[in-house]
């Protein structure tokens, strides 16, 4: 067998077509997981951290249902899912005070909210909200900072399964998802965003944080939708 025969031979073992831009992206089913970032109560329900920073929480609202029907195709395929939350340890030992500072608000990470204890571990705002709940065997990834790998047992997880591609839904899309695409482009993995899958407060965050993921030849990664995910899973 030649080189070319083999590498022909090696593309079409792993070789699914999602279309995305900038250009299609190679999609290997048994070496991607389903990244889902910080689609918590805190988020995306009133009386959260989210609307504490002064956010309209039904900007995020529209990325559930799309994340829902993907979720559901790739259990139904076996896939590999993760979760992830933002939050912190319930003596905020792990709050940097640069953090605990910011946003100004009367209340703040650690305070009393309606759903408990602002962003902290344990506390019903902190969980995942109930469309998207993690199923057994599905890794939740607790981690402090915006991006999922600071801090966290991620990148491990991931080698231990063969991971080398993520597909990445979730919330913020220019702060929480924006962060972890960075880090997980500095490790090696390939990422592919779904634009319908991620929501952000701000349209205009939202636009330009699929924009600077794709730019300069796809710069950090992919970005798509889930139809075009969904079509490649048929
Ligand atoms: N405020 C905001 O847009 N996002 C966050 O604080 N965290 C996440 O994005 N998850």
């Amino acid at each position: 067998m030649t080189a070319a025969t083999g590498r022909n031979l090696m593309k079409k073992k792993a070789g699914r077509k999602i279309d995305a831009e900038p250009y299609a992206f190679d999609f290997d089913p048994g070496a991607c997981a389903l990244l889902i970032i910080d689609m918590q109560r805190d988020f995306l329900e009133p009386g959260g951290f989210g609307e504490m920073l002064g956010n309209d929480v039904s900007q995020l609202r529209r990325a559930i249902a799309p994340n829902k029907k993907l979720l559901g195709k790739w259990r139904a395929k076996g896939l590999a899912v993760i979760h992830t939350r933002e939050g912190h340890r319930p003596d905020l030992a792990d709050l940097p005070e640069s953090k605990r500072a910011r946003g100004h608000g009367k209340k703040g990470i650690g305070d009393y909210g309606p759903m408990g204890r602002i962003l902290v571990r344990g506390e019903a705002g902190h969980d995942i909200i109930p469309e998207l709940y993690p199923r057994m065997g599905e890794p939740v990834i607790d981690k402090p900072g915006k991006g999922a790998f600071w801090a966290t047992d991620l990148h491990a997880i991931l080698q231990n399964r063969g991971i080398r591609q993520l597909i990445v839904t979730g919330v913020t899309t220019e702060v929480c998802v924006n962060t972890s695409v960075r880090e997980a482009n500095d490790r090696g993995y390939e990422c592919l965003v779904p634009a319908d899958c991620v929501g952000s407060y701000f349209p205009e965050f939202q636009e330009m944080g699929l924009k600077m993921i794709k730019a300069q030849g796809g710069i950090f990664g992919w970005v798509s939708n889930s139809a075009a995910i969904l079509a490649a899973l048929a």
